[in-house]
């Protein structure tokens, strides 16, 4: 067994908790400390040590970086898309002091390796929308985009100047049965599915050509988990690399649900989170991520519908 110490900070949102329990699945149960600043409902301060943190307060994150002699951080904690548009000075905030703590940490030679998840927001409505690439135009126009952006530019900044390892991707729309999803654009996919199984219709935020890049939460986790036990050289991108799996809009993803449950129904109502939507990349280019440390997706929309109605009906 790998003893690393591994603290996952905001171990209870969507990402967090199953990236917690399978951690503690590889590494062993007590070398990996979940944290979040509450409970939550999850499992997570259940199955195994688990601390109370704000990821603002850098004193508290140092000690507990001290206090189990961490040596690799995930840093989950953030506030999504639609989230961050409500309270635009708590969301930066709260996205970049938390990455300067880890950051900061790891500088003084007290953390080995971070996670920090990085989002297709930092594209904006000027960037190509089909097969963005790795490289292109980025003028992100939401706070997240924006935190994320910025985030990225200061990862890369500190791998430069100082050789912190820290190893970043950019997140599509995450879809899980296990947690649900809070405050994000993309949440209209986990959310139709719950809605699907309880009364057979649905309501959606988005208009229905909206295309978004999608992915199940079973191949994130594999991707998170393969960026950070990759070796170092593997590693050419330091700012946050481009990730794919599959892209719908919420009527394809609709029919794909109707195939299973004949006499699904959705309709459309869409509000604020269009727009947000819009200035997203309708399908990403993620080859560098598949050539430097050989990702590759396993589920496509049929699949994981499948296994999202199977999980949810039972
Ligand atoms: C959101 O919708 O805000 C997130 C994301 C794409 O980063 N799911």
């Amino acid at each position: 067994m790998n003893d690393t110490k591994i603290l996952i900070i905001g171990a209870c949102g969507q990402i967090g908790s199953e990236l917690t329990l399978k951690l503690r699945e590889i590494y062993g149960t007590e070398n990996v400390i979940a944290s979040d600043i509450r409970k939550g409902e999850q499992d997570v301060f259940k199955t195994g040590p688990f601390e109370l943190v704000d990821a603002m307060n850098y004193e508290q994150v140092e000690a507990l970086i001290d206090k189990y002699k961490v040596e690799e951080v995930y840093l989950m904690a953030a506030l999504l898309s639609a989230t961050a548009e409500k309270n635009p000075a708590f969301a930066w905030d709260l996205n970049m002091n938390s990455l300067f703590h880890v950051l900061n940490l790891a500088k003084e030679g007290k953390i080995k390796k971070i996670f920090w998840p990085s989002s297709i927001a930092v594209f904006g409505p000027t960037t190509p929308k089909q097969n963005t690439p790795q490289y292109t135009v980025m003028e992100p126009s939401t706070v997240y985009g924006i935190s994320k952006q910025a985030g990225e530019r200061w990862c890369e900044y500190y791998f430069n100047k100082y050789g912190v390892d820290v190893r970043s991707i950019r997140y599509p729309g995450l879809i899980s049965w296990k947690t649900p999803p809070g405050g994000g654009t993309t949440d209209y996919a986990v959310d139709i599915y719950y809605k699907a199984v309880a009364e057979n219709k649905y309501t959606c935020f988005l208009s229905e050509n909206t295309e978004l890049p999608m992915m199940y939460m079973d191949d994130a986790i594999r991707a998170t988990i393969g960026i950070m036990q990759a070796d170092k050289e593997q590693i050419k991108i330091r700012s946050s690399y481009n990730l794919s799996a599959i892209s719908f809009t919420p009527k394809q993803i609709a029919a794909a649900i109707a195939k299973e449950k004949p006499g699904f129904e959705i309709s459309y109502a869409p509000d604020f989170r269009q727009e947000i939507a819009d200035s997203w990349p309708s399908s990403i280019n993620d080859s560098e991520a598949r050539k430097d440390w050989n990702w590759q997706h396993h589920y496509d929309l049929e699949r994981m519908t499948q296994e999202m109605l199977e999980n949810l009906s039972e």
